[in-house]
Parts: structure tokens; C-alpha cells; sequence
């Protein structure tokens, strides 16, 4: 679906970084303990060849395989706690507010007073995330109650092209009447990410975005940019996935009292065929952008920043040089993953946020967001203030 008459802008973006940090050796040393401690525990299985042993982790790979320094987190020492290995999140009472609503309350805050707008100047709440914490009520409708909005709200999930699928959204409600749509991207990663997995455990990390879209009539009061054009795409791909969901405790046979978010090999969480992923989605978004631009009737050396998803440093690397025939210079293309990792739908959004104050007017960018699904959108947008 492409989409291209200037109807919405992006006015601010706010975002929310959570307090504590873990270092690939930190994760790598909780993993290693895990992985001894599991093989001791399964010596005899492992010995007469009924069980593989689980192999260590390396902080070297991880670097070198993806990019990933470090990640942010809600909470850090569940996570590192080789008997866990996941986060304590307690559950809050109904009265209280959800921590996923909690955190993109406050990346929505920071972008209303970069904005300098209050709540009456918005119209509707799009949550657009990889996981919602519950089913209902949406977290959106809680989060729009929590900034005492009026109007409407809804979650959507596009997996890690959830933000550019929401801003389409967004700039679709613009189209249709709003004034002003607030999308946010909250994503507690760590809370469903298998980190007794090898294949996985380094790759992802929690955070918040927002961003407030306005539409575009008269001059702007503040930094704005205008988009200029919208391309979706899906294609269906069983190669990340995360089967959990409300048909599961009744696929449970009789009497399993397993709990299967607790296995090591659980497919109840993120599971990857990563090498499969990078050969698909690189070409997918690469040919997605460059036919985006040529439609646009824009060459790609006019393009002064890709804000990509920030999944893979290399798979990044690949997709600026098919679009761009060249190397992208670090600068072209920010790289915020090393410090904050895989964030899903949050990562083109953090690299938007911070890596924006140099552009002039006139600039032209590209917002792109891909994985799961597989899915990707192409949002490309002009500063005009
Ligand atoms: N330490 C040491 N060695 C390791 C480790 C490790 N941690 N992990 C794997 N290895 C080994 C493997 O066993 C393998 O060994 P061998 O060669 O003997 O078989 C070797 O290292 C190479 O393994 P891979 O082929 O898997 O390594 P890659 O170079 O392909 O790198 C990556 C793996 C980094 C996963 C890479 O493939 C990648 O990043 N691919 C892109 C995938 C991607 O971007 N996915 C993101 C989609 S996410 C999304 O859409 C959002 C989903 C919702 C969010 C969920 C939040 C939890």
C-alpha cells in the first residue's frame, strides 16, 4: 500500500530509556552459569546421548554478529539471575497503571512538551506495539485515560514495523478529520524474550517512543516534517514467530502441569531462524524503499538520513547500500542498537529522535521499520521547520 499526498506531519517525538543497563558480558556470565549449571544437572541424559549439552555464549559474537553492546531494561537482576532469567515485573492491582501503558505515558509526555501542546490538542492514542500486556481494555484507551484525552484510542501489533505502520495509521486518521494522533511504541522486550536461548538471548532490550502527528494545514509552530509519502508491506513468514497466545492452555494435553514459558526450548516466546530472516528482509525493505522513492519521483543520493530499524548493524549496512549503490556513512544512517539493541517497533524512532537537530529545511528522510510478519514500511518525510 503506498500513500503519498502531504495530508499529516510529525510535530515531536519522545522517548523513554529505562533505568538500568546490562553489558553483553553481564548477560553472557548469567548465560554461561545457566548453561553449566543445566548441564551438570543433566549429566547422565547428556552422557548416554539422550539430551546435547547446551553450548556457552560469547560477548565477541554477539558483538560481531550483530552489533549489540548493551540493552536497556525495566528491571535487571531477574533477568541475570541464572534461576530465572527473566524479568520481576509484579503484577500491579487493576487500579493502578499498567507498566506498559506507565512507560509509554511518559515517551508520550516528553514528546507533548517538546510539542508544547497539552491533551485537549489531541484527538486519539494509537499503541503500536509487538506485545500488548493483555487482551482488554486496550492499553491505548488506559494510556489515552492516564494523559486525560478525550477521544478514541487502539492498540495495533505489526511486530518491529508497528511505529510506521502506526504513523500511516495516524496520517489515515489525520486524513479522515483529526487534528492530532499521539503513536506510541512501548515495548518491554525483555519480558518475552527466551534469555535460555543462545540463538536469541543478547538480542533484544526495553524502551518507549512517541510521536505526535499533526495535520498538515499553515505553518507549523515549532520543528515539523511533513511526510511526503507511506509504503506498507507484508509477507507471511514462519521465521520469527512467538506462538503464545489465549489458544494455549487449551493445546496443553491432560494433566501437563508444565509451565511452557519456563522450558529452555520454548516456542511460547521470540524464536528465529536469524540467518533466514537476514537473507529475506534485506532484499524486501531494500527494493521496498528504492521502488517507494523512485515513485515518489526522489533519488536515493537526495536522501539526507535513513532512521532504519535497529535490529542487526550489518543488515542495516546491507539495506543503505542496496538503496544507496554505495556504503552509508554513519551519519546517513545512525546506529543507536549498540547501546540500546533490538527495541522492535521503537528502534527507527529512537534513531529519528536523536539523530535529527542537524537537518535543515528541505532535508528529506526515511523512516523504515521491518521483521515479524514479515513486515516493513517506508515512511519518507521533508522537514519544513
Ligand atoms: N554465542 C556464541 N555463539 C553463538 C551464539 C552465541 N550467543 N549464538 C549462536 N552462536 C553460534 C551458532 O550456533 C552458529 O554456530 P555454527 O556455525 O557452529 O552452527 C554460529 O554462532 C553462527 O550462528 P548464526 O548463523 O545464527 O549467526 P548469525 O551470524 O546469523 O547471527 C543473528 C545471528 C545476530 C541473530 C543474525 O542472524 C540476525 O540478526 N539476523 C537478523 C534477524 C533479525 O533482525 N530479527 C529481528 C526481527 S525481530 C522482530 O520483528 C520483532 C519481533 C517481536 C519482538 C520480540 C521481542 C522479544
Amino acid at each position: 500500500m503506498t500513500s503519498s499526498a502531504v495530508d499529516a506531519r510529525i510535530i515531536a517525538t519522545g522517548l523513554f530509556t529505562p533505568p538500568h543497563s546490562i553489558s553483553n558480558d553481564e548477560l553472557v556470565a548469567s548465560f554461561n552459569t545457566f548453561v553449566e549449571r543445566f548441564n551438570a544437572d543433566h549429566a547422565r541424559e547428556i552422557e548416554s546421548g539422550v539430551l546435547e549439552p547446551l553450548q556457552p555464549s560469547s560477548a565477541e559474537f554477539i558483538e560481531k554478529a550483530s552489533g549489540v553492546k548493551s540493552r536497556y531494561v525495566m528491571e535487571k537482576d531477574g533477568v541475570l539471575d541464572p534461576a530465572r532469567m527473566r524479568p520481576r515485573l509484579p503484577a500491579r492491582d487493576n487500579a493502578d497503571l499498567s507498566i506498559l501503558a506507565e512507560i509509554a505515558v511518559d515517551a508520550a509526555r516528553r514528546a507533548m512538551k517538546a510539542a508544547d501542546i497539552t491533551s485537549g490538542d489531541i484527538d486519539g492514542v494509537i499503541c503500536a506495539a509487538s506485545n500488548m500486556q493483555r487482551a482488554y481494555p486496550a492499553m491505548a484507551v488506559e494510556i489515552q485515560d492516564a494523559l486525560c484525552i478525550d477521544g478514541f484510542a487502539f492498540d495495533m501489533n505489526v511486530a518491529c514495523a508497528s511505529a510506521a505502520f502506526g504513523i500511516e495509521t495516524g496520517a489515515g486518521l489525520i486524513r479522515g478529520g483529526a487534528r492530532r494522533i499521539l503513536m506510541v511504541n512501548p515495548e518491554i522486550c525483555s519480558a518475552h524474550l527466551n534469555f535460555r536461548d543462545r540463538d536469541s538471548h543478547f538480542i533484544f532490550g526495553d524502551v518507549a517512543t512517541a510521536v505526535i502527528l499533526e495535520r498538515a494545514e499553515g505553518a507549523p509552530r515549532g520543528e515539523a516534517y511533513d511526510i511526503i509519502g507511506t509504503r506498507l508491506k507484508t509477507q507471511f513468514s514462519n521465521n520469527i514467530r512467538n506462538n503464545a497466545g489465549f489458544i494455549n492452555r487449551c493445546e496443553r494435553p491432560d494433566g501437563e502441569a508444565a509451565d511452557p514459558q519456563t522450558s529452555p526450548f520454548t516456542d511460547k516466546l521470540f524464536v528465529q531462524q536469524g540467518r533466514k530472516v537476514f537473507k529475506d528482509v534485506v532484499p524486501m525493505v531494500g527494493d521496498m524503499i528504492v521502488g517507494h522513492l523512485a515513485d515518489l519521483g526522489i533519488e536515493p543520493s537526495e536522501i539526507k538520513r535513513f532512521w532504519l530499524h535497529q535490529a542487526n548493524l550489518a543488515m542495516n549496512e546491507f539495506i543503505a547500500r542496496r538503496v544507496l549503490g554505495r556504503d552509508a556513512t554513519r551519519e546517513e544512517a545512525p546506529v543507536i542498537l549498540d547501546e540500546y539493541a533490538n527495541t522492535s517497533s521503537a528502534g527507527s524512532i529512537i534513531a529519528f529522535h536523536k539523530h535529527r537537530a542537524d537537518l535543515k529545511v528541505g532535508d528529506i528522510g526515511v523512516i523504515s521499520g521491518f521483521g515479524a510478519g514479515y513486515s516493513a514500511g517506508s515512511i519518507v518525510i521533508r522537514k519544513v521547520a
